[in-house]
């Protein structure tokens, strides 16, 4: 049998002591898997636990630039291949001061399960780099991308691996790789998904993790017999690609966002977020309280001004909850605000924005909780079909890509529900979408050999 505790601490005491977030993300999947675990030796026969928590193989290079100064600057990237044994290796990129080798390792470990749970073909990775395309011009962007893809073209390839975009990778990045990828190779393939449609990327791509989270919590209400969205208030963090459609599907389905933030601070409207304002500002690349300007109703709150204890976006009453921006920004203060205010559904479209502890509260609440790992799979999946039309030259239409996505989220919403069932917990979706996952993954793995 494998002792998942006595792992935990060994992990902790290992190479990976420096590996927080990871660590946090495979401390999650190994708790709630423990009753497969237990259920079958055969994951212990085969070392899963042991092989899945490495990935074959990390690359870290340098990336050399020159800056519209003449200034010469210099950046990390990383591709982190997790595992290929259900497709090529498949997940965004990351461009934000931020990334490090224990950022991409949880992403890309996260990214397996994820990957697993739309039931297509496709494995897991991660990449990025510490580089901050805010406050650079479209010139640098385009400068420090080619310096990117340069190295990064060694490793990739449409049946090897598929990089797609993250936070600070969407439409421009991914176009000037794509030309910097064909520009050195010659090749025009389907090597990154997210492409501008000129050069293959699938209708419904930039639409598809903030549809599909919205598609998943509908679903979810409906299982758990809850009220639906419409005419429901709900909280979005975040202003970037999920969160701005995540709102789009909202409005769609009558429901009103009525928040949005930024790395600076966060908009309150009571009125409704005014979505068109919010794509205008991302599209100038100018400052979220530029809302203000226009909206004067609306209140704008600085980071500088929150509270100690948490971001005062989840003290606000609402039906749905939506952390659409980053890692880590849900805390248990948050949670226990949301749990107060009686908030029905958080849906995490960010990779992992509630803290162990938060996710902890959730479950032990009323309030049903949508496990990033499968309520943002929309994007990757929608991925997939790039992919897949561009292996056959095909281009499907926005109405195709959308009902595939809309049953594609439902399928991972049954089947995570009917797992968590499966294994004596019903409604904790964060178990059912970890042993749903992993299942799918360990299969395959002890089918190859090794
Ligand atoms: P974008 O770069 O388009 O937007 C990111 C948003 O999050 C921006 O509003 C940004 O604010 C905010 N943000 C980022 N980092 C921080 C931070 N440290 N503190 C506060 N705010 C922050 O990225 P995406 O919308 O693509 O990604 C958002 C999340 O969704 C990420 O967790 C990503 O991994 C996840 N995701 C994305 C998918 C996709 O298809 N794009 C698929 C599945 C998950 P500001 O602009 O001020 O920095
Ligand atoms: O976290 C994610 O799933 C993504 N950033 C999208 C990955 C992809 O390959 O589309």
């Amino acid at each position: 049998m494998i002792d998942v505790d006595k792992l935990l601490v060994s992990l902790k005491q290992s190479n990976y002591s420096n590996s927080e977030t990871f660590l946090q993300a495979v401390e999650e999947v190994l708790i709630s898997i423990k009753p497969l675990l237990d259920s079958d030796p055969k994951y212990h026969k085969h070392s899963i636990i042991e092989r899945i928590l490495i990935p074959d193989r990390m690359f870290k290079f340098k990336v050399t630039w020159m800056d519209d100064k003449g200034g010469i600057q210099v950046n990390t990237a990383y591709r982190v291949q997790f595992n290929n044994s259900l497709g090529p290796y498949k997940g965004g990129l990351r461009f934000h001061p931020s990334v490090s080798a224990d950022i991409l390792s949880f992403l890309g470990f996260e990214q397996i399960f994820k990957n697993a749970l739309t039931g297509l073909p496709i494995g897991g990775g991660k990449g990025g780099s510490d580089f901050d395309p805010k406050g650079k011009s479209d010139f640098e962007v385009m400068k420090f991308c080619r310096a990117f893809m340069t190295e990064l073209q060694k490793y990739i390839g449409p049946r090897i691996d598929v990089p797609a975009g993250d936070i600070g990778v969407g439409a421009r990045e991914i176009g000037y790789l794509f030309g910097t990828y064909k520009k050195i190779t010659s090749s025009y393939e389907g090597i990154l998904t997210g492409k501008p449609g000129m050069f293959g990327g699938s209708k419904i791509r930039p639409e598809a993790t903030g549809y599909g989270l919205i598609y998943f919590v509908e679903r979810m209400l409906e299982i758990e017999g809850k009220e639906k969205l419409k005419d429901k208030i709900c909280l979005i963090s975040g202003s970037g690609n999920v969160a701005m459609f995540a709102m789009e599907k909202l409005y769609q389905l009558g429901a009103k966002p009525v928040t949005c933030s930024g790395s600076k601070g966060m908009i309150y409207d009571e009125n409704g977020i005014d979505l068109e304002l919010i794509k205008k500002i991302r599209e100038d690349r100018v400052p979220l309280d530029t809302y203000k300007k226009t909206h004067k109703d609306a209140k704008w709150t600085k980071i500088e001004d929150y509270p100690k204890e948490g971001n005062p976006l989840w003290s606000i009453p609402a039906y749905g909850a939506f952390p659409c921006a980053t890692q880590n920004e849900i805390n248990a203060h948050d949670a226990k605000e949301l749990i107060k205010n009686k908030c029905v559904v958080v849906g995490e479209g960010a990779n992992m924005p509630s803290t162990k502890e938060a996710t902890d509260l959730f479950l032990a609440s009323d309030c049903l909780f949508a496990p990033a790992k499968a309520a943002n799979a929309g994007g990757v999946a929608v991925s997939e079909f790039e992919m897949s039309q561009n292996a056959s030259m095909q281009t499907w239409s926005s109405e195709v890509v959308d009902s595939k996505l809309k049953e594609t989220m439902y399928h991972i919403c049954d089947k995570v529900s009917n797992t968590a069932k499966e294994y004596g917990e019903n409604g904790n979706y964060v178990t059912g979408a970890n042993i749903a996952g992993f299942k799918r993954v360990a299969e395959a793995m002890i089918a190859e050999g090794i």
